[in-house]
């Protein structure tokens, strides 16, 4: 077989397997949001929706949801939890707890739920978003202070930052890559900002409309990117980084983590140059 047949079955291929990727895709989440509906089939949230995708975090969830504020200025907050597969007791708690839900049949990776939430989150009537993570790294009590930029009209998009605040971890590893990282994304899109890696943020929903998300799992470096380059404000609060409550980090061996993520940061710089 020549060079250029074998490039051809081999590009051929990559496509074959990313249409089949797509369209499990679109398959489970089309199913994650059916199920949001028969659970809630006249959901309202409130102008502030807290979102946490979580994956086998039964351990953690109650306790976070616990600590979420009921209100933050005046406005009411809504919860979504988005259970991303996983066989664990995560949906039952949630359900306990009051807060909306929504199930992924598989696992699909925390871009993909994510997207799920943001999409329910602008269908019933959210104007802010937070995220935050499943397993207590980030304080609840804390998100009237991520948002507080947003509701007085000075930012669109508000990231926590771990080394302006209090960072409780001692992996030197993530240390030294939060700087790295936070360098590099300044650097390909012209911020100032200490900590690009962190996934407790909090967003106008015009913003979320706007950006393009394409990540199944890495998906922070590619939210701001995104929203950089369509000219979005980003700000920064301090804030206080706690160790996982329990369990060990779903993202893979730091090194794998490492590699994966500067393939996203390049890939969307690529993408967003002329968005
Ligand atoms: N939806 C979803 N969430 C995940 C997945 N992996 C991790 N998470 C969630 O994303 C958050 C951050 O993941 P974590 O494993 O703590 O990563 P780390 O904090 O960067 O080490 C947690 O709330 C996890 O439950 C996944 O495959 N799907
Ligand atoms: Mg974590």
């Amino acid at each position: 077989m020549g060079l250029p047949v074998l490039l051809d079955s081999l590009t051929k291929g990559r496509r074959r397997q990313r249409r089949r990727s797509d369209d499990l895709r679109r398959l489970v989440t089309g199913l994650a949001r059916q199920d949001f509906n028969r659970r809630h089939p006249d959901a309202a949230f409130g102008p502030v929706v807290v979102l946490i995708a979580s994956y086998l975090e039964a351990d953690n969830i109650g306790d976070v949801l616990k600590a979420v504020p009921v209100e933050v200025d005046g406005l009411a907050v809504s919860t979504l939890v988005v259970v991303d597969g996983g066989d664990d007791a995560t949906e039952d708690i949630v359900a306990e707890r009051g807060a909306f839900c929504c199930v992924l049949p598989a696992n699909m990776g925390q871009g993909v739920a994510l997207r799920v939430g943001y999409t329910l989150a602008g269908a019933h009537g959210a104007r802010y978003v937070v995220t935050l993570d499943a397993d207590g790294q980030n304080d609840p009590a804390e998100i009237p202070d991520i948002i507080a930029p947003l509701l007085a009209g000075d930012l669109d998009f508000v990231v926590a930052s771990r080394r302006l605040g209090i960072d409780h971890t001692s992996d030197r590893f993530r240390r030294t890559g939060v700087v790295l990282f936070a360098a590099v994304i300044n650097l390909l899109a012209h911020q100032h900002l200490t900590d690009t890696s962190n996934g407790f943020r909090g967003l106008r929903i015009e913003v979320l409309s706007d950006v393009v998300l394409e990540q199944d799992q890495y998906q922070t470096a590619e939210l701001l990117i995104s929203a950089a380059a369509r000219g979005w404000r980003i700000g920064e609060r301090p804030t206080v980084w706690h160790p996982r409550a329990s369990g060990e980090s779903k993202k893979g061996h730091n090194v794998f983590f490492g590699f994966q993520y500067a393939r996203v940061v390049f890939r969307t710089w690529l993408r967003e140059r002329h968005p």
